[in-house]
């Protein structure tokens, strides 16, 4: 590895595979990025990705207190000075963990200036850095966004807001947003919708607010293209926080508002975790309802905790948890623009910057680990097989005459007064398959 000229994090070198038996904290015990696992390598398999608003920017602060985080190179301000410094933390960091990937907001990289030209060339600033970082380190960005939230100008929302003049700021922000990330060569561009949605509906015209989102999200898609930006675009869905209710609240919500506005060809789903316990779901379920709809695109992979009812982006670490999301990804074939995106923050306890790379380690070997048992519960087959006796009756007679189109309920009334009773039911072994689960993990 090329040292840079000054080191953010001493003592720390580039994070190596030593297996399960090492006790080096500092150290990976299941993932192994070059092992080949059903002829992909684990690095390909995972795309592993750093946030740069958490790991960079994140300065563990919460409603009540103020950030904890000890960062010895941060100089309290957000000048420009202090991006471009931040460029080479976030560089160092990503080589040194070995991951292929980060993802950024535009504001997280560059500081807003006094007004929006000036922003521009801010941003503009630092993207050539990024570009220099990622031709040295062969570090990729998986998706860029534009933050649509913290500004005071976003208060009502962007592309929902009742201010017009808000909607075209918001529109140019994300002109320059996705110019930037075709630039750096991004695999994708999020639109997450932080205060797209309401309040109170009192003051809400849902309706007008919700037409406002398809036109914004239109007239991206075809800026994409005047471009020729050739990365996927992903919608991430959240049902609250910030606001009270987000339109795009779940995969479901999603996929109707993509499917209703006419945009289902240009956008897939970036699911988060933690975004769907809030949304009462489970990951699983969230991304078996992308799959179902082809629109599964990347994960914000993270987790929320049970007692606390708040988007708390732990890493995640749960085995189960991760089995769960890399038998899904099996069962579409991989990722292909999409990555394993930690959208996820150290406790606001864990303030030091070791305590950085201990989290990324122990998620990205939560999600090896993951990786290797939906590998050998599909290569066992049982579970796969128990599905497809499941639905047999449907491969052949009634079942297949009925999938196909040719039955109508005259026929299927025909047919069940011929037969007098269905055939007797098949037990859901919903234990046995836990079991079989629990024989992997
Ligand atoms: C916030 C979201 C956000 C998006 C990117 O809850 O997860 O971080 O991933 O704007
Ligand atoms: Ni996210
Ligand atoms: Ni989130």
């Amino acid at each position: 590895m090329k040292k840079t000229t000054k080191e953010f994090f001493p003592g720390i070198s580039k994070i190596q595979y030593e297996g399960p038996k090492s006790k080096n904290p500092l150290a990976f015990k299941h993932y192994n990025p070059d092992e080949v696992l059903d002829g992909k390598t684990l690095k390909d398999h995972l795309r592993f990705s750093v946030t740069y608003w958490h790991t960079i920017r994140g300065q563990l602060a919460d409603m009540f207190g103020a950030g904890t985080a000890i960062r010895p190179w941060e100089d309290g301000t957000n000048s420009l000075k202090m991006a471009e410094t931040r460029v080479k933390v976030a560089f160092e960091f990503l080589e040194k963990l070995g991951a292929p990937f980060y993802a950024f907001h535009d504001r997280d990289v560059a500081p807003e200036g006094k007004n929006l030209s000036e922003t521009n060339r801010n941003f503009d600033r630092i993207a050539g850095l990024l570009a220099k970082e990622q031709e040295r380190t062969g570090v990729k960005l998986l998706w860029g966004t534009a933050c649509l939230f913290v500004h005071p100008r976003f208060a009502h929302g962007a592309a929902t807001s009742c201010n017009a003049d808000v909607f075209a700021y918001a529109a140019a922000q994300v002109k320059k947003a996705i110019e930037v990330t075709h630039q750096l060569k991004g695999e994708g561009y999020v639109f997450w919708g932080g205060r797209e949605g309401y309040s109170t509906l009192l003051n809400t015209d849902l309706k007008r607010e919700m037409d406002h989102l398809g036109k914004f999200l239109h007239m991206a898609a075809a800026y994409k293209k005047e471009i020729g930006f050739k990365g996927q675009f992903y919608i991430e869905p959240k049902p609250k926080e910030p606001t009270k209710h987000q339109y795009d609240s779940d995969a479901a919500a999603c996929l109707n508002f993509l499917r209703e506005y006419g945009l289902l060809n240009d956008f897939k789903l970036n699911l988060e975790t933690n975004h769907a316990t809030l949304a009462g779901h489970s990951m699983q379920h969230e991304m078996e309802v992308a799959i179902a709809a082809n629109a599964l695109g990347s994960i914000d992979a993270n987790t929320g905790d049970l007692l606390l009812g708040w988007d708390t982006d732990q890493f995640p670490t749960n085995i189960y948890l991760t089995t769960e999301i890399m038998l899904c990804i099996q069962s579409m074939g991989g990722f292909t623009t999409g990555g394993t995106n930690f959208d996820a923050k150290v406790r606001r306890e864990s303030f030091e910057p070791v305590d950085l790379f201990h989290a990324h380690i122990g998620g990205m070997d939560a999600f090896a680990r993951g990786l290797k048992i939906a590998s050998a519960i599909n290569r066992d087959g049982r579970l796969g097989e128990f599905i497809t006796q499941r639905y047999s009756s449907w491969d052949s007679g009634i079942g297949a005459k009925i999938e196909s189109g040719k039955a109508s309920f005259k026929d299927l009334e025909a047919y069940m007064l011929k037969k007098g009773e269905a055939a007797p039911n098949t037990s859901g072994r919903q234990e046995l398959l836990e079991n079989l689960m629990n024989e992997f993990i």
